[in-house]
């Protein structure tokens, strides 16, 4: 057996069964061992963006690692900004990077690059493997860091000739440890802060999310009138009717100062201590009061789930009542296109265990309300911000779970840079509804321009934020990768359309036009 057929012996065996790939010569023994080697599914994406973004939607709703298969140091460098992105997302992923034999690497042939210094910066775990007998033992290690809480990137480097010769047959994964346990004190001191009189928060994020953690969180704030709010993106929010609601951290420096005003205490429940995404000329980078004191109660690594559970025992909160949302769903807007008519659409008919995957930047800013009592339902948001990961992410989601809809909210800017997770989409057939803003513009960067003080915008720089001059045909670009869609111009259509990308399996596409 050869070092590429061990390695992938290894990671089926270790339960890592799921590969998106984009190979290449380098890589051709690990795509020949595929084939000998039951139980891998490999899905091609067509560009690295594709697939570095559909192993973090993977990740995000399997809670494990996917592989990716990535062409030497430009491979990589394509895939790096989603895989910065999962990063953000604490996502567990195994990256097997091809390269060239370790003997060919002096003669500095077209693809050699300094592979390790490119996987560095967002990796945890990097690591070349020297010959075909240590592959399977670098790939078990590479599975066990990536699982490693609260999930990390491990990218595997696999020379040629380690791939090709002699290997030493599959190696054995350590079983993954369980979150440690929070410290008595660190649920003492947050007890303490509840208990002060003072006006105190409990910020959210990570595993916490989910419905036994919201739950826990919920019968805190209830009883102690403290405030609940989740951090301003994350990973994985269970959210929708019979579930405790959360608002965000707001993007907006101006609305998260005055959220979190008067705040006198900051419970962190794998949250960090809220910081403004960008700096702006006189405003301030820390959007918490300086006086606010900030207690760790869990680290995202740590067991956040008993830790509220600890606190909840700390101030007798676990009989009361969980402050879930009862209301019933908006009702579905009519006439002209507006993001608060989407939003109220999209409340009104998301189904049941949607996974809905949230790109829509400034349409979308306001779809946390009108979702609040929608059906239940899990939203990724971009952890990272670097836009082109919606359409991947909902890629890598559909594949985790093959029985739910994916819904995916998506700007034009931001789909244009992996466009191409749509024929990923139709060729494995998955069931992604994407819903595309299409206001021909970078409309973020308008409000920007003006938010750093960059003054007054001439032709050139508005020519820099428009996406008109050709106009993006979206309907014509999906169908010519595969996927079905409809273009729509008012909330009727955009209503019919919507229920027929949900009622119909496999992908399909609304181009929203307003
Ligand atoms: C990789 C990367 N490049 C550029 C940016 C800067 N950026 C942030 S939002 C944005 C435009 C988003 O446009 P769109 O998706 O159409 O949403 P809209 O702003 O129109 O709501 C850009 C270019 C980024 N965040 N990440």
């Amino acid at each position: 057996m050869n070092g590429a057929e061990s390695l992938v012996r290894t990671l089926v065996g270790g339960g890592v069964d799921v590969c998106f790939a984009n190979p290449g010569t380098s890589e051709m023994h690990f795509v020949a061992a595929l084939d000998r080697v039951d139980g891998m599914r490999c899905i091609l994406g067509l560009f690295e963006g594709v697939v570095t973004g559909a192993a973090d939607g993977y990740a995000r709703m399997s809670e494990q690692p996917a592989a990716t298969l990535l062409h030497l140091g430009p491979g990589l460098a394509n895939g790096l900004a989603n895989i910065h992105n999962a990063n953000k997302a604490s996502s567990p992923m195994v990256n097997i990077v091809g390269d060239h034999a370790t003997y060919h690497r002096k003669y500095d042939a077209p693809l050699t690059s300094d592979i390790e210094g490119l996987a560095r910066p967002s990796s945890h775990w990097v690591k070349t493997s020297p010959d075909a007998k240590s592959i399977a033992a670098d790939g078990a290690a590479a599975i066990a860091a990536a699982r490693k809480l609260p999930g990390q990137i491990a990218t595997l480097i696999l020379p040629a000739d380690t791939a090709w010769n002699e290997g030493s047959g599959p190696a054995q994964v350590a079983t993954p440890t369980p979150p440690k346990p929070v410290s008595a004190e660190a649920v003492a001191e947050a007890a303490r802060a509840l208990r002060s009189g003072e006006p105190c928060l409990i910020l959210v994020t990570g595993r916490a999310l989910r419905q036994q953690g919201l739950d826990l969180a919920g019968k805190i704030a209830a009883k102690t009138g403290a405030r609940l709010i989740a951090q301003g993106s994350n990973a994985r929010t269970q959210r929708g009717r019979g579930r405790v609601f959360l608002e965000r951290v707001p993007y907006v420096v101006d609305q998260a100062t005055t959220v979190l005003a008067g705040l006198k205490h900051i419970i962190l429940v794998g949250a960090k201590m809220p910081v403004a995404f960008f700096a702006y000329p006189d405003k301030p980078s820390l959007l918490a009061p300086p006086d606010a004191q900030g207690h760790v109660l869990a680290r995202l690594d740590e067991d956040m789930i008993g830790a509220l559970g600890a606190l909840a025992a700390e101030v007798g909160a676990h009989s009361t009542p969980a402050p879930v949302v009862n209301d019933p769903p908006p009702t579905k807007a009519t006439g002209r296109i507006t993001p608060e008519a989407l939003g109220a659409s999209l409340g009104a008919l998301l189904p049941e265990n949607a996974i809905v995957v949230d790109e829509a930047v400034t349409t979308g800013r306001g779809f946390f309300a009108p979702t609040r009592s929608a059906a239940p339902h899990d939203w990724l948001s971009n952890m990272g911000g670097s836009i082109g990961l919606g359409m991947p992410l909902a890629t890598g989601a559909a594949v985790a779970c093959p029985d739910r809809k994916v819904i995916t909210l998506e700007g034009d800017g931001s789909a244009m840079y992996t466009l191409q997770a749509l024929w990923t989409q139709a060729r494995e057939g998955l069931d992604v509804t994407t819903l595309l803003f299409s206001n021909r513009s970078y409309a973020i960067l308008r409000g920007e321009l003006a938010n750093v003080g960059a003054g007054n915008p001439g032709r050139k720089a508005l020519d820099m934020l428009d996406l008109g001059s050709p106009d993006l045909d979206f309907v014509t670009l999906a169908k010519g990768m595969g996927v079905p869609g409809a273009r729509v111009t008012t909330m009727e259509e955009f209503n019919h359309r919507l229920a027929e990308g949900i009622a119909a399996p496999g992908p399909f596409l609304v181009e929203v036009a307003f």
